[in-house]
């Protein structure tokens, strides 16, 4: 059933580390099986990446994805669901940019702005450095950092080409034709998307 409070959710799954469903990729993929349970129409799921660890030397390469699922849940009941699905594949937090099991990153979910434009914008303007020793306490929508990483922007591109930035103005395809090519290029496909 879809209703007129569905909203589109944006998100992006990582392993870079064994977990207790498998090698890197067989957790990414359990994870979309798992992830797609929370959407009220069918799931659209990318292909499989293999991306450099970010920050560069942070660890083994990850294995990345990007889905999107139609949902009723506030963007705070869904990341709660998100953090269960990491637990149940053993994810520990320990370490901020440690290897990880399995990471499920919520991306941005409609067109909310959270918790405000004014945070928003604090976060997204974060210079390099101090975004390696801040980290945000509450959840900030659309994820501060997507329009700069490759590792979200490709696989999104597969299943989200056209969902329109609130703040930016732009589309996921037009914010990721503005990366580096060079960063594109670090994203190796290891599985195509099926087809729709
Ligand atoms: N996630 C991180 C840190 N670094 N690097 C890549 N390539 N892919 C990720 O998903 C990733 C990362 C923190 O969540
Ligand atoms: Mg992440
Ligand atoms: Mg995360």
């Amino acid at each position: 059933m879809i209703s007129s409070e569905t909203q589109i959710a944006l998100i992006c799954l990582g392993s870079n580390e064994e977990s207790a469903w498998g090698d890197a990729m067989a957790t990414v993929q359990k994870a979309m099986l798992k992830v797609g349970v929370l959407s009220e129409i069918p799931a659209k799921s990318s292909g499989l990446y293999a991306t450099p660890a970010f920050p560069a030397g942070a660890g083994p390469d990850f294995v990345n994805a990007a889905m999107i699922i139609f949902t009723t849940l506030s963007p705070l009941a869904l990341l709660e669901h998100l953090h269960q699905i990491e637990a149940a594949a053993g994810r520990q937090r320990v370490k901020r940019w440690g290897q990880r099991t399995l990471d499920l990153d919520l991306i941005a979910v409609g067109g909310s702005i959270l918790p405000d434009a004014e945070t928003y914008a604090y976060w997204r303007d974060l210079s390099l450095q101090d975004q390696l020793v801040e980290t945000p306490s509450q959840l900030i929508l659309p994820h501060p950092r997507m329009q700069d990483r490759a590792f979200v922007l490709v696989p999104l591109c597969d299943v989200a080409p056209d969902w329109r930035h609130p703040v930016l103005g732009r589309s996921v395809a037009q914010i990721c034709a503005d990366l580096p090519s060079a960063a594109r290029a670090e994203v190796t496909p290891l599985i195509a998307p099926n087809a729709p």
